[in-house]
């Protein structure tokens, strides 16, 4: 737990993330689904079978979900959406969830708003 915590300290700065890099595609990730607004790829380090990332392509100060205002109810919707089309790609539609970790109290480790969509196997709830 203090491991988890540790890695996940890291502050809102507004500063680029490692997911521009990923949108540029300037580092490879597996990519699930792409559109023009969203982007979904697999998680780095699984926490389940299916474990992909959706997030929207322009962060437009969109650092994490705390920071969300009305413009941008759009592309909140279309994460959601991505996120149903990921499942439906990845043959997990009957059982899957999707989690948002918001600032360093949820471990949230990278500021640019993602979605985790998991599955693939029996998921337990609460989580931790
Ligand atoms: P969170 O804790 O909700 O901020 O999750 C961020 C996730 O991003 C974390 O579980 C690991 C993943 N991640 C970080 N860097 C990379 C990367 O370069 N590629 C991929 N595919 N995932 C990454």
């Amino acid at each position: 737990e203090a491991a988890a915590k540790s890695a996940a300290a890291v502050a809102d700065t507004g500063a680029p993330t490692i997911f521009d890099k990923i949108i540029a595609k300037e580092i490879p990730s597996d990519i699930v689904y792409e559109d023009e607004n969203v982007l979904a790829f697999r998680e780095i380090n699984p926490q389940a079978p299916v474990h992909v990332l959706v997030i929207p392509k322009l962060r437009d100060g969109l650092t994490m979900l705390g920071n969300a205002e009305p413009r941008h109810v759009d592309v909140l919707g279309q994460l959601l959406h991505a996120s149903k089309i990921v499942a439906e790609k990845e043959g997990i539609l009957d059982g899957f969830r999707v989690v948002i970790n918001n600032g360093v109290e949820a471990c949230q480790s990278v500021y640019h708003l993602h979605l985790h969509v998991l599955g693939g196997r029996q998921l337990k709830w609460p989580p931790g």
